[in-house]
């Protein structure tokens, strides 16, 4: 196939490019690159020394002989050359990773709200169009989130994608089928709420097909690909505002800093290896819906942790201590989750779990670059709300602070 993988520069598109390009598919790269340039806005740096997006395609030409091609475009502001390139390439699979994904980013100030919804909401309807508008016929994977679905705890497992309800009506009970009601925790989340509307519509209005991979959070570092050469290394965020809590808490062992538990740690999440994340981008390829289908929507994750058992989980594997810090986010203290992933099952995923003695390379990746880690950078200090940021100090380093369990 010939495949577009729109952020295919970034954490999870990038592993995902080496991934299918291994499998033998011809694999493009539409990347504007803002993810580096929100690195030097925010003053940080990937833990793993990223080289640059031509350098990494160069790599991979000389380990196997086959070529990636990078396209820079920005497909929030780019529409007319964002419709040329499709037109002139007639990708057979789209594949978009291509938006702002950090929570605390988008919450940072009103401008980081406007960035995140201009640039997330234009990516995903520019794309939408300009697919309508060539009429190519490629099957369009998205990356969503679990975080759509909101964490109050329900009861009931979270079903993919779809609810079946009954409406009282005057001739009687009637049932439907309904998008489960998103209930986003912060305005990043809520722009993944708003694609889902639009693949709703284009998928019933122009037929497109369209899968949506509602995904949790992605930990690790290394694929099978990755690990072939120094310089494919993918990138690996452990700042306060893009690294995400287990890779996070892992670099903290690493390093010695407390881990950094945002209240109680009784937030309950989805997770997914990297490794089983770019499998399942490959499973969601081979089982493409047909045009007139409802928008095809999986849960991407393979198993759920409550997140002061993992820092539990890993003190005990590395001798780290806990910091129990004030929440920076608006969120439930405690939920369940309970979440449904029969599909990728059923299509052969075999999930890796935390079991796996995968920790430890995580461990070993940051003891190896733990001297470009800047400790000022790991607290979280983006607040939802002007009350949460001035309120409190996230610094389990600071003395008087830091509780440790
Ligand atoms: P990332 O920030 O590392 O990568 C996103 C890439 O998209 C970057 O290379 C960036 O430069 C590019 N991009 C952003 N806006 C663009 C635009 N307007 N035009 C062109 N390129 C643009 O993020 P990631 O961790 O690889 O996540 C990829 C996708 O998966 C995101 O959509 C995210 O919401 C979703 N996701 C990620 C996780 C996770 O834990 N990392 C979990 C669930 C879902
Ligand atoms: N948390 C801590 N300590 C930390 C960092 C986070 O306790 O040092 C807590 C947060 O308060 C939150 C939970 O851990 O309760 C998860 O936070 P996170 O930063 O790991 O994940 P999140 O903000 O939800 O976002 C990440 C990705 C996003 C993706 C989402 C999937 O950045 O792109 O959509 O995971 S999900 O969480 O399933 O919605």
């Amino acid at each position: 196939m010939k495949i577009a993988i729109l952020g295919g520069d970034g954490f999870v598109g990038w592993p995902t490019t080496l991934h299918l390009s291994n499998l033998g598919h011809e694999v493009h790269i539409v990347d504007n690159l803002s993810r580096r340039w929100i690195d030097t806005e925010l003053g940080v740096q990937s833990l793993t020394p990223m080289d640059s997006i031509q350098e990494r395609c160069r790599i991979w030409h000389q380990e196997t002989g086959r070529r990636i091609r990078f396209h820079l475009l920005d497909l929030a502001k780019e529409y007319e050359r964002l419709k040329a390139w499709l037109a002139d390439e007639t990708p057979d699979a789209v594949i978009h990773f291509a938006e702002q994904r950090a929570a605390p980013y988008s919450m940072k100030s009103d401008r980081h709200k406007v960035y995140t919804v201009n640039n997330n909401t234009n990516a995903t309807h520019n794309l939408l169009a300009a697919l309508v508008e060539t009429g190519i016929d490629a099957h369009l994977v998205h990356l969503g989130t679990m975080g759509v679905y909101g964490y109050s705890s329900v009861g009931a497992p979270i079903p993919e994608g779809y609810l079946d309800v009954e409406i009282d009506t005057p001739s009687g009970k009637r049932s439907q089928e309904i998008l489960y009601p998103t209930k986003p925790g912060s305005v990043y989340h809520m722009t993944k709420s708003l694609d889902q509307i639009l693949f709703q519509f284009y998928a019933q209005n122009d037929g497109l097909r369209i899968t949506d991979l509602h995904q949790g959070i992605v930990w690790g570092t290394h694929t099978d690909q990755t690990r072939r050469h120094e310089q494919l290394i993918n990138r690996f965020d452990y700042d306060g505002d893009y690294g995400t809590v287990l890779n996070r808490f892992l670099i903290q062992a690493a390093i010695g800093y407390p881990l950094t538990v945002h209240g109680t740690g009784g937030q309950t999440r989805a997770f997914i290896h990297i490794q089983d994340s770019v499998r399942c981008i490959e499973l969601a390829l081979g089982d493409a819906p047909e045009a007139g289908d409802r928008v095809k929507i999986f849960n991407q994750m393979t198993e759920t942790h409550r997140v002061r058992d993992l820092a539990e989980l890993v003190a005990r594997l590395s001798g780290a201590e806990v910091a129990y810090l004030p929440n920076p986010r608006k969120e439930a203290a405690e939920n369940d989750l309970i979440v449904k992933n029969d599909q990728f099952r059923a299509l052969g995923l075999d999930p890796t779990t935390l079991a796996d003695g995968l920790l430890s390379e995580v461990v070993e990746v940051a003891r190896k670059y733990a001297h470009r880690i800047d400790r000022s950078r790991v607290p979280a200090v983006s607040a939802w709300t002007k009350e949460l940021g001035t309120k409190v100090d996230h610094d389990p380093e600071k003395k008087g602070l830091r509780r440790v369990s």
